[in-house]
Order: structure tokens, then sequence, then C-alpha cells
């Protein structure tokens, strides 16, 4: 069996640490978002992959969700002495974008193995390797795809820019997601995706080869009592238009998943969600022990499972 987990940051890294604990590591494929990723300083940094290897490593600060746990902060404080010279419209030591004297590590490596001319599929594995992690890891594609924010008043922003930068406190009118026509799945992707008995989605995308196996897809709502745990998905999905809850949800990935599993809090909407031709399961999806993050692993695999038996 192997199991395909299409994912993105906190939540996804919390869903992989439960399956990890119900399914042997080597029959698992995370299929990482690359689409927030960034250059600061010159340095390529993948904040899903990031999130997500620390966490598996037991090495993420718990309180921020991101870097690294016993981190110091030298560098970044380092940078403030550039503040008083840099030039008017320079971008050159900037520090809105907290890189961990530790985490810096992790960027030093992963930029100087591309400019070695190794693809970013090679160095996730490298630096999944070095963090004893025992799963595939990969990204969703070796070419660069960036989410781009539209902000009325402050034009298009990168998704660093307005999730760090501006607190994700502007209100968007789009979003688009820059080279993803032209970018193709990693091949290993591609791969792991056709060949795996279930598919669990933390990540829009990868349509057709997910269409073509709706059947054994799984998606888990991030929309929870009306609201994101984390982050700016709900604010996000109004200011798009969109309904906010996991019925807005289920109509997003109705088209590529066979099920939908919901909060026990949405429990009411359970009819909604299946009057668009989607299976919908409730329980409680807050990851906030080991505990509920297996039940919840258990839960997705027997959706996947028992749809395709
Ligand atoms: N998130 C923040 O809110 N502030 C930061 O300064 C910040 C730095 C950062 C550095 C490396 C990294 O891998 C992630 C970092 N994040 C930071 C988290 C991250 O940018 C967001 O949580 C995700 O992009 C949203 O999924």
């Amino acid at each position: 069996m192997t199991v395909a987990v299409l994912c993105g940051g906190v939540g996804a890294a919390r869903y992989l640490r439960g399956l990890l604990d119900v399914v042997e590591p080597c029959e698992v494929v995370a299929i990482v978002n690359t689409a927030d990723d960034t250059v600061m300083h010159g340095l390529y940094i993948s904040p899903d992959l990031d999130t997500i290897t620390y966490t598996l490593a037991g090495a993420i600060d718990p309180d921020r969700g991101w870097g690294l746990c016993n981190e110091t902060w030298t560098a970044m404080a380092a940078l403030q002495r550039f503040d008083s010279v840099r030039p008017a419209g320079s971008r050159s030591g900037e520090s809105w974008f907290g890189l961990g004297d530790q985490d810096l590590a992790t960027h030093f490596y992963r930029t100087s193995r591309l400019a070695e001319g190794a693809s970013l599929s090679m160095v996730t594995a490298e630096i999944a390797a070095a963090w004893g992690l025992r799963l595939t890891m990969l990204p969703m594609t070796d070419q660069r795809v960036s989410t781009i924010v539209s902000v009325p008043g402050l034009g298009e922003l990168s998704f660093q820019e307005y999730f760090v930068r501006e607190h994700h406190g502007v209100a968007v009118d789009g979003v688009r997601f820059d080279g993803a026509a032209e970018a193709a799945l990693t091949v290993e992707a591609s791969h792991d995706l056709r060949g795996a008995s279930a598919v669990v989605i933390a990540l829009p995308g990868f349509d057709a080869m997910l269409a073509a196996r709706r059947d054994s897809v799984v998606a888990v709502s991030p929309i929870i009592g009306g609201a994101a745990l984390k982050g700016p998905a709900d604010r996000m999905l109004a200011e798009l238009g969109m309904e906010v809850s996991a019925v807005g949800v289920a109509r997003l990935y109705a088209p590529i998943a066979g099920t939908l599993v919901i909060d026990q809090v949405d429990a009411a909407l359970a009819p909604r969600v299946e009057a668009l031709g989607m299976r919908c399961v409730v329980v409680d999806t807050i990851m906030k022990s080991p505990a509920v993050s297996a039940a919840l692993a258990r839960t997705t695999l027997r959706a996947a499972q028992g749809a395709s038996s």
C-alpha cells in the first residue's frame, strides 16, 4: 500500500505525524506545496517543506508552528545595522521574514545544492534524510510556482509578503499561481499518485490525475465552524466570494475528491456536502494531540479504502 498525501503546512504536518503512527513510513509519500516558496537574501526558502520536515523530526517550535525550537536570532538582529544605509527601493537585508540561526543552515544547504544543479526533489530527499525522516518527501514540482495575491491599494504581493510582512491583515481580491500552467508534477510525484492506494488532500491542484481516481481521494476540510484554525484561508474564501464553511470547501473539492472529512462541530452540514456528490465523514479534525492526529489518519485511510474495496 502507498498513501500519497498532498499537503501544505502546519495542519498537514500534524496529519502526517498521525499517519506515521498508523502506517509504515516506507508506505507514505508526502507531496508538498511549494507555491509559498520565496527567495530572501538570495536564499531559497520552502516554508511548507521546512514545516513538515521540522514537525516530523520533532524539532518544530510548537508555539510559532514554523521554524526550529530553541532557536536564536543573532543573524536577523545583526541585519538591523543596515537599516540606516539601505537605499530607497532596495530590499536588501530586510528582516520582516524571520530566519533563525539554525534554520538558516537548511536554507544555505538547499540554496547551494540547487546552485550546483540538483533538483528541488533531490535536495528535499537529502534534507529529509539528514533529519532522520523515513517517509518519502517530494516537492509538488521541481519548477517554480508562486502564489501571487492581489491586494487593492498594494498591487500584487508574493504570498510571504501578504502572509508575513502584511500579517495577512489586508483584503484580497484575487489569487493566481504564477508558473502553475507550465509546471510539471515531479516525475516521482506523478508515479506515486498513480500507484497510490489512497490519496489524502491538503492542497488543491493536480486536478486531472485526481479526478481520474476520485473515489479513493479523501480531503479534510480546513474550515471548522466557519473559520480556519490558523492563517487567512477563511478570510480569503470570503473575499473571493466563496462560502466559508465545509460546504464551500466541498464545492471546491467535489470534482477531485470522493470523500470530505469534516469536523464534528459541522455535523449539521453533512447533508449539504453529500448533496454535492461527496461522501461525508464527521469526526474530530482538530489535531491538538498525537492521538487525535492518528485517529484522523485512520479515518481518512478507512474512507479511501472503503471507497475502493
Ligand atoms: N511565518 C511567520 O509568520 N513569520 C515569519 O517570519 C516566518 C519565517 C519563516 C521562515 C522559514 C520558514 O520555513 C517559514 C517561515 N514562516 C514564517 C512560516 C511560513 O511562511 C508560513 O506559515 C507559511 O508559508 C503558510 O503556510
